[in-house]
């Protein structure tokens, strides 16, 4: 191997850890704050402002609006052009698939608009966005009755496993094109997923894989003490 490349991978594994250096760092200030202030840790949503869509509070305790689109990810971003882009759901499936990008494309489309909530505070809501719904997606392969969950992998690494009911929501979409434009790499475009109902770690950018699960397995943030169900309404950000 050459210096170069050996540099690089070593600044890449340096990037990777400060990255989650940072998130951990968040986790164990959000754990000392419920400690200390035990009303926070209430679990039902405190208050309640206007209603969005969803007929609830505009946003989740704990969150603040932004009305940027920040980026979010482990600092690697592959570009995947849409011609080498496949799908592949395997695991506890009747039949696993691979799909292509025209394949996706002559599948039903749908568009929603919805929230996105990022566990480090931020939520950006309203989005628009237009795809097929990954319960589409699973149905071409036939789920087992015993699939209870799904490891959803990305090309940067990622993992980040979600409840099979969860994945199953009409708002969680495999979505290419967001406000009327093709999704930039850069938020994981040509596709990733959207979980409105949770919060944004469980979409993946750049997905290329979904695996059926029969038990629950934790994903990359996950592992790292991320909570495995993370629902923004119960501020079930860690475990
Ligand atoms: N492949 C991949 N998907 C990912 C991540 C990542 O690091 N890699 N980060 C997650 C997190 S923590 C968030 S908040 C959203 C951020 O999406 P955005 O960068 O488009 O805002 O992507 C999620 N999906
Ligand atoms: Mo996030």
């Amino acid at each position: 191997m050459n210096d170069r490349l050996t540099d690089e991978s070593k600044r890449e594994e340096e990037k990777l850890s400060r990255v989650v250096n940072a998130r951990l760092k968040l986790m164990r200030r959000f754990k000392e704050k419920m400690e200390s202030s035990p009303a926070q840790s209430d679990t039902r949503p405190l208050g309640s402002g206007p209603t969005n869509h969803h007929g609830m509070p505009q946003l989740p305790i704990g969150q603040v609006y932004t009305k940027k689109w920040p980026v979010l990810d482990l600092g690697i971003r592959p570009q995947v052009s849409t011609e080498e882009w496949t799908l592949t759901i395997d695991g506890a499936v009747e039949r696993g698939v691979s799909l292509d990008w025209g394949e996706i494309i002559g599948l039903e489309q749908t568009e929603d608009r919805s929230d996105f909530h990022c566990v480090t505070t931020w939520s950006k809501v309203d989005m628009s966005w237009r795809g097929v719904k990954v319960s589409t997606l699973l149905a071409l392969a036939e789920p087992k009755p015993e699939a209870t969950h799904v490891m959803c992998y990305a090309h940067d690494g990622y993992t980040t496993n979600v409840a099979l009911e969860e994945l199953l929501k009409d708002d969680v979409l495999l979505v290419h094109t967001y406000e009327g434009s093709p999704l930039t790499a850069e938020h994981g475009g040509p596709a990733r997923v959207i979980t409105p109902q949770l919060y944004a770690w469980k979409g993946a950018k750049w997905i290329k894989r979904f695996e059926l699960l029969t038990e629950d397995r934790p994903g990359f943030w996950e592992q790292r003490g991320y909570s495995d169900t993370a629902h923004p309404w119960r501020d079930d950000r860690y475990r």
